[in-house]
């Protein structure tokens, strides 16, 4: 265990130099598994800090999006190998910084590789139009320019693959970033920095500022150098976030939550669907936002599911991800158990039934940690709090539907709209449902958690604001990060006009 003498101060990393905050103030970042282990001692900043980041990044803007998008995509293909090279350092500390098992803490650091490829080879595409014009001798094409300067503000549940998700298509596109991740795991985004730094990466092009997001993060994305912002986060703040940046013309993209629905119907592979069921609703210990946190059973099968659940989570081993053998880690904070622990007392003063967990584990090896024990609730009513509100920890609503339609009703009975999953072996009825449901991600017969990053990553409703999403796919994070610009050239030497002649 790192003692604070042996530990290292991870800086601010501003106009390509590692810099102490202004104020020389610093915060740790802990281990969710065990309190004691300090991960590493944070760089605090303030707005000075978030200044000369903004400032260095205007300036690095000038020269980065003249640079040819396939040398820019060049150095996104040297962080890739690195992170090939560091993947099981890496997430080795995801996990002890974030809580993940460390099956999930490499898989973390694998998005952030596969983004890392599919963005350098992007810079090699990157591809626009060109259409033939209404009048002869002038041509017309498109194609996608930067923005400018974006902020980025990332979560803690994914700490290198959403990190990676932003910076990667925002930088290959031509713009600079300032990078404010979360402050629960700012050491992965330090090292994920690094990384960048160590590939070649011009100074200014990418600029981490740390510290808390009231004061930092906001005051980043309203800074007027701030031509765009990406947010993943919460609603109340991403809602923020979306007021600000249409009052000021900003570009803006902000992934929020989910209450994420797997319906497994009466003709489903039970043993499938219970895998699945498993995997999205305890799998990063509910902490994504992709995480199944209802279950809506079709009535005639719904007693005998229950039951053969309940048996599957029992065996689930919660603990430290690290450990050989650990199914399920921790919350990453004490303010994360508090507010899952308040959703089971709102289950249970709503009429819902606690078949399972409900309680924060804090015997023998747990002790140090914050963990919570896998939580289970039937009779849930759609109404009920818990069945509309993103609990983001290992508590699952079981609502029970008597058909096909009641089922799609109850799932698009929320306010948000992420994912959403069905298990069915009847193709029509899956056809059905990838139409009805109203989510940006349907999954069939597999479950709700993850998406790869090839395609657009986002939600409907509330689960996420602004027209564009922020990850995956040329319909993704490329629109989101380049402009459309337009040209014709008319070559005939005379005037021609569109429309008339
Ligand atoms: C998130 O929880 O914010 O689809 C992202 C998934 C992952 C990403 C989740 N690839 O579950």
């Amino acid at each position: 265990m790192a003692t604070l003498a042996t530990m290292e101060t991870y800086r601010n990393y501003i106009d390509g130099r590692w810099v102490d905050a202004e104020g020389g103030e610093v915060f740790e970042s802990t281990n969710p598994a065990d309190r004691r282990d300090i991960v590493g001692v944070v760089a605090k900043s303030s707005k000075e800090d978030v200044d000369r980041a903004v400032e260095a990044a205007r300036a690095a803007y000038n020269t980065w999006r003249l640079v040819p998008a396939p040398k820019r995509g060049e150095i996104l293909f040297r962080a890739a190998e690195a992170l090939v090279k560091h993947k099981q350092r890496l997430g080795e500390l995801v996990t002890r910084e974030m809580g993940k098992v460390i099956a999930e803490g490499l898989g973390d650091v694998q998005e952030a590789i596969d983004m890392a490829y599919y963005m350098a080879g992007e810079g090699r595409r990157l591809a626009g139009e060109t259409v033939p014009s209404e009048l002869p001798d002038k041509d017309a094409k498109s194609f996608r320019v930067p923005i400018g300067v974006f902020a980025l503000v990332t979560p803690w549940n994914f700490p290198t693959a959403i990190p990676a998700w932003k910076i990667f298509p925002a930088i290959m596109a031509g713009n600079t970033v300032v990078f404010k991740p979360s402050s629960l795991t700012a050491v992965c985004a330090t090292e994920l920095v690094r990384i960048l730094a160590d590939s070649g990466l011009p100074k200014g092009v990418v600029n981490l500022v740390n510290g808390p997001g009231g004061e930092v993060g906001e005051y980043l994305v309203s800074h007027p150098g701030i031509d765009g912002v990406s947010f993943t986060g919460s609603s109340a703040v991403g809602m923020k976030v979306a007021r600000n940046c249409s009052l000021h013309g900003k570009e803006f993209s902000c992934e929020m939550g989910g209450k994420n629905a797997i319906i497994v119907m009466d003709d489903a592979d039970i043993g499938l669907a219970l895998s699945g069921v498993l995997w999205g609703a305890f799998g990063t210990t509910g902490q994504r936002c992709t995480a199944a946190s209802r279950l809506i059973l079709h009535r005639d099968i719904h007693d005998g599911f229950v039951d053969r659940l309940v048996t599957m989570t029992k065996a689930l081993k919660l603990g430290d991800g690290l450990k050989a053998g650990t199914d399920v880690g921790p919350l990453v904070s004490d303010e994360q158990l508090r507010k899952v622990q308040h959703y089971v007392q709102i289950g249970k003063s709503d009429g819902a039934t606690l078949l399972l967990g409900g309680q924060h584990a804090n015997h023998g090896d747990l002790a140090y940690g914050n963990f919570m024990e896998m939580t289970i609730f039937v009779d849930v009513r759609p109404a009920m709090r818990i069945a509309q509100e993103e609990i983001f920890g290992p508590v699952l609503s079981v609502l029970k539907a008597r058909d096909f339609d009641d089922a799609i009703a109850i799932a698009n009975g929320v306010n948000y709209g992420l994912s959403a999953s069905i298990y069915t072996r009847d193709v029509n009825m899956s056809a059905q449902a990838e139409k009805e449901l109203d989510t940006g991600i349907v999954y069939i017969n597999a479950s709700t958690i993850g998406a790869e990053i090839q395609l657009p990553f986002g939600g409907m409703k509330r689960s996420g604001y602004g027209n564009k999403k922020d990850a995956g796919g040329r319909g993704g994070a490329l629109d989101l990060y380049t402009r459309w610009k337009v040209v014709y050239r008319d070559y005939s030497g005379r005037l021609q006009r569109a429309q008339i002649d």
